[in-house]
This record gives C-alpha cells, structure tokens and sequence, in this order.
C-alpha cells in the first residue's frame, strides 16, 4: 500500500491501538442491557433525560465544526455532510420531548449531573477558534459514532432488546445514520492524511478523550457515577 492510501486510514489505526477503550465505549453494558433486554427503566429515564441536555449543547459545538468547514475545508461538500447532522440533531430534539412525555420525564425539571456536565465543558473548549478544524470533524464523528455503533448493535438479528426502546435504538442505529457517519469518518480521514504531526498528535488525544467521556456517560446513566 503506498503511503497515500495508508494515511487516509488514520482512524482506524488509532482505533485499533486503542481497542479497549473503543469497545468500553461501544459496548457498554448499559447497551448490553438494552440488548439483552435486562435495562431497568430507571436507567433509561436518567440516560433519557440527561442526553436530551447534552444534544441541546452539542447542537453549538456542531455549529462550530460547520463554521469551521465553511471557512478551512478544501472540499465544499463537506458542509452539506455537517447540515445533514445538523437537521437531524432537529428531529432528535422532537423526539427526546415526545419520549420524555411517554415516559413521564419532564425535561425541564433535570439539570445536568456532574459527568454531563464535564462532557458539556469538554465540548465548548472544542469549540474554541484556535481548535483545528482536523481536530473539531474528528470529534464529530467520534461523538455520533459511539452513538450508531452502540445501538446497531442492539438491533442485530440476535438481540432482545424490547418495543419500547426499540425507536431509541432505530433513531442512531438505522442504516442512514450509519451513511452519515462513514462520511463523517472519511471527511477526518481525508483532514487527517494531510494534517501535520502536531495536529495528529492533538486530534488522537481528543479522540481518546471522547471515548472515555462516553464511557462516563454510559456509567452516569446506569447510576454508577453521579
Ligand atoms: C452522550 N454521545 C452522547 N449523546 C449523544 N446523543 C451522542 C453521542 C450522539 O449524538
């Protein structure tokens, strides 16, 4: 393989080396109880209820990697790629309200717990102007990532995860979703391949950054950490 193509697979490098973290994140037992059908409501609600917080504070970090693209990307097509999440981010917050109603979580009684708040944190110093744009697209499809990894995988043939959480598990782990972001991961493979060695040197410690806050955030929502 020339070096070319070799350096367009910098994700999946840094995935590799960093297995154990990735299948923490990916595989979470919260997930794993989705799957086996074993979740207790409490949890659900608490990831419910909590997430909805989160995705209204990611929707201006996704502003701030579209601002980015706008003004560093070489390619123009990325942008429609970033207004494609940005439309869907749209629809998740319509359905957090409409799940919440059926599950008796009132949003806007929760404040955020401690692990989400972090990962909020995290985020708005991601969104600051001197923050790569290599580095912003890459955490972008780390985040969204997690996410339609994590709840494909409770829609395989096998799994036994019940009707009612069957729409969550659709909503990141549907196919579209999954298109969505192999175009999001070739986009920061493409930034990657040309990104200089301290750019690479940053964006791989997000990266695990990212891994270990979804960690979290799972643990947070299964009640094990506040
Ligand atoms: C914590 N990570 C978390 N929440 C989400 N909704 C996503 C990723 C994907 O959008």
């Amino acid at each position: 393989m020339d070096e070319s193509k070799d350096k367009m697979k910098t994700i999946e490098t840094w995935l590799k080396n960093h297995d154990s973290v990735y299948q923490a994140a990916i595989r979470h037992a919260f997930i794993q109880s989705i799957r086996e059908g074993t979740v207790d409501f409490s949890s659900f609600k608490r990831w419910l209820g909590q997430d909805y917080i989160f995705v209204r504070r990611f929707v201006p970090f996704v502003a701030s990697v579209l601002q980015k693209a706008c003004k560093e990307s070489d390619d123009e097509s990325d942008m429609e790629v970033i207004l494609a999440g940005m439309a869907s981010l749209n629809d998740e917050i319509d359905w957090f309200k409409k799940e919440a109603a059926k599950w008796d979580v009132e949003l806007p009684a929760i404040a955020p717990q401690k692990t989400n708040q972090h990962y909020c944190r995290f985020l708005e110093s991601l969104m600051q102007p001197d923050i790569d744009y290599t580095v912003a697209i890459t955490a972008f499809w780390a985040i969204e990532a997690v996410y339609q990894l994590s709840f494909a995988h409770c829609l395989e043939a096998d799994a036994k995860t019940a009707s009612e959480f069957r729409q969550a598990c659709e909503r990141w782990g549907n196919e579209g979703f999954g298109l969505y972001c192999d175009s999001l991961r070739k986009i920061a493979n493409r930034c990657l391949s040309k990104a200089s060695d301290d750019v690479l040197v940053k964006t791989e410690a997000m990266l695990l950054r990212v891994l270990e806050l979804e960690v979290e955030f799972w643990n947070m929502s299964e009640g094990r950490i506040n």
